[in-house]
């Protein structure tokens, strides 16, 4: 059989548009199909867009966030619904909804179910997938399935383990992938860097990299030992605790630590159920940094303990704690989780249109001020910490990558309000 994956773009709204990174599970769900014989070709829409009066296969895949849902909706309309399966994160959150553009939608994770959803042995409209429980069980990613990737100039996503043991009230992850933590054992993550192409950049894409320090020490010794580094990872605040780890990372060659610091306000972080403060956030900032690992912040702003003074407080503590690069998410009411239940409840959501639910735009009325003034003061933070003037600040400091990324950031953020300028959150009340 002919089965074409296709990831939809995201939307020119968003500021990951410029990331072309795609998602692994539609290569995880291709490899298998590959390797049981099937010929497979994955379209990710940021990456190479195909001319779909042209594609023609036995079976469309499609994989949806929440961001990207509307677009995947459209591109299943283009193909017979009998062709059509939708995955992924939303499409496991709201499978009715998903199933009105699709013959079978699956829920989770898709591995063990996905040959015989394609040969049509399960013949279920909802498909229940199965957590993975040995991850070593699973094929490496064959990224050649990709079409138009370019190798290895793009920063490649890989994945050394699933579910995370903490249960923050905005975040999906553990709706999809459960708070049992499971991860691959070191050596078969050693042997995936090893046959990937050389000079690649990687981004550890798990959620949690060092929820169970044991095995991200061994899998970090084994990397050391390889010779693998200029790498980057996702982890919380607590990673930077332990000093053995920490030391490790910076000697297997972590350049870049994605963090979720979320607030620099402390009702905040309990209203998140982050099981962090202020104090733990700037102990991290601090050793990453005496580590000489760069930090990229990342913050969610509008719970209802937030008010404008908070982002103004965000983005002061972001500059002068010398954080490298800036996330400022506004919360999205991601359907499946707590936030999403209190807002609902509360009547407080005011749009549906899922293209707005990448967390750059204000889909709920916040407590403390209101949608407009919470859209408009993240964009004016985020325009005021990737400003020219700081980006030749760093040039003059001599700090070129720093500088670097924050022209991108300017970059991406002009690009941002030109294509918000007609916004419905513009004419939101204020
Ligand atoms: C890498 C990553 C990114 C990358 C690349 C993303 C991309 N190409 O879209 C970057 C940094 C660019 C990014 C950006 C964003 N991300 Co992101 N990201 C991730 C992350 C960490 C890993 C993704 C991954 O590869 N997972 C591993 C694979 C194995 O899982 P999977 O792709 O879901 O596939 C499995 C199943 O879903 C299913 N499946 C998937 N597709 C299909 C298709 C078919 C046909 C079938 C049958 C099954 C199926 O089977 C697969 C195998 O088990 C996830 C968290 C996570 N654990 O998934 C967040 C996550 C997907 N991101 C999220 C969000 C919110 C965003 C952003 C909006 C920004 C933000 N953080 O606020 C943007 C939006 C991007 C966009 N496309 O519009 C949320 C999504 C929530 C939601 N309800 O949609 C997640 C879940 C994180 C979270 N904390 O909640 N992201
Ligand atoms: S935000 Fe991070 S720590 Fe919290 S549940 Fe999600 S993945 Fe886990």
């Amino acid at each position: 059989m002919k089965i074409i994956f296709i990831e939809p773009h995201s939307s020119k709204a968003n500021v990951y548009s410029k990331l072309h990174m795609p998602l692994l599970g539609p290569i995880y769900l291709g490899t298998i199909l590959k390797n049981s014989g099937h010929e497979v070709e994955i379209y990710n829409e940021d990456i190479y867009k195909p001319d779909y009066s042209k594609l023609s296969a036995d079976l469309i895949g499609i994989s949806i966030l929440t961001s990207v849902a509307k677009r995947g909706y459209e591109i299943a309309k283009k193909f017979p619904k009998e062709k059509v399966v939708i995955g992924g994160v939303h499409a496991s959150l709201l499978p009715q909804e998903a199933l009105r553009f699709a013959r079978q939608v699956v829920i989770g994770e898709a591995e063990e179910v996905i040959v015989s959803v394609a040969e049509g042995k399960i013949k279920d409209e909802i498909v229940y997938g199965r957590p993975i429980q040995d991850l070593d069980s699973l094929p490496h990613p064959d990224f050649s399935l990709v079409k138009g990737i370019k190798l290895p100039s793009a920063i490649m996503p890989i994945s050394t383990s699933r579910g995370c043991p903490f249960d923050c009230s905005f975040c999906s992850v553990t709706k999809i992938f459960g708070r049992k933590y499971r991860f691959r054992s070191a050596e078969n993550v050693i042997a995936e860097l090893l046959s990937r192409e050389k000079k690649q950049s990687f981004f550890f894409c798990d959620d949690n990299f060092t929820a169970y320090p044991k095995r991200t020490n061994r899998l970090l010794e084994l990397m050391l030992k390889n010779k693998i580094n200029g790498w980057s990872c996702q982890v919380r605040c607590d990673a930077a605790k332990d000093e053995g780890l920490l030391e490790m990372m910076a000697k297997a060659g972590c350049s870049v630590v994605c963090v979720g610091f979320e607030s620099v306000n402390h009702k905040t972080l309990q209203a998140y159920q982050k099981k962090q403060s202020v104090s733990d956030i700037i102990h991290a900032i601090r050793a990453f940094h005496r580590k000489k690992i760069k930090i990229h912040g990342m913050f969610v702003l509008g719970s209802d303990n937030d008010n404008e003074k908070t982002i103004w407080d965000t983005l002061k503590f972001a500059i002068k704690q010398k954080i490298d690069t800036l996330q400022l998410t506004i919360l999205t009411p991601f359907p499946g989780t707590k936030v999403h239940e209190e807002l609902q409840m509360q009547k407080r959501i005011f749009s549906r249109d899922w293209e707005l639910y990448d967390g750059q735009h204000i889909v709920f009325s916040p407590k403390l001020l209101s949608a407009k003034a919470l859209q408009l003061g993240v964009i004016r933070a985020y325009v005021e910490f990737y400003s020219l003037s700081r980006f030749f600040s760093l040039l003059l400091k001599l700090r070129f990558r720093n500088a670097m990324f924050r022209f991108m950031g300017h970059l991406i953020i002009k690009d941002w309000i030109g294509h918000n300028r007609k916004m419905h959150w513009l004419r939101q009340p204020a």
